[in-house]
């Protein structure tokens, strides 16, 4: 009797803490679910009279499985776009990709001249310094949430600088 009032309520406790947590939870996985992690993850400030920005992150798979990115979002944007850029003909360009896989144990770096996020339809303006949520969408149903630093293109010029060169004084 006991027993069953305990786990009455804590089940009562677990639906609260899962309705008012969803928002702010890391992950979302079952056992054998991709551990998915991901840092580094910002958005660049919209510059004046664009339609269009673009986004950074790094994604590393621990899990001993394959995972497959379908979907990206960002809190206050009203469409987030995964694309890559190939070189065709001598040009450099970019296009849209639907799904982009994620081998067990490797890590996929969002950076300039490859894979990024491109954002649009901003609701309200993106200022350097706020965070955005960051939702990324998985074919296996996992989702996992992070925060977007939202940086000015001088600071995102200036990292990427930092990483071609290499230099270590
Ligand atoms: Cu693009």
């Amino acid at each position: 009797m006991i027993k069953q009032c305990i786990s009455i309520v804590l089940v009562s406790v677990l639906s609260l803490f899962s309705s008012s947590s969803m928002a702010h939870s890391g992950h979302e996985h079952d056992a054998d679910v991709a551990i998915i992690k991901v840092s580094n993850a910002q958005v660049r400030e919209f510059l004046p009279a664009t339609t269009s920005s673009v986004g950074y992150l790094s994604i590393i798979n621990h899990s001993d499985t394959v995972a497959t990115l379908t979907k990206a979002t960002i809190d206050g944007l009203g469409r987030v776009e995964i694309h890559e850029h190939s070189h065709v003909d001598g040009m450099m360009k970019m296009q849209k990709v639907e799904s982009l896989t994620i081998n067990a144990h490797q890590q996929i770096d969002f950076k300039p001249g490859g894979y990024h996020l491109m954002i649009f339809e901003p609701q309200e303006p993106l200022k350097v310094g706020q965070q955005r949520k960051l939702t990324l969408y998985f074919s296996d149903g996992n989702r996992v949430f992070t925060n977007a630093q939202v940086v000015s293109l001088a600071s995102q010029a200036e990292q990427s600088q930092a990483s071609k060169q290499h230099t270590h004084h």
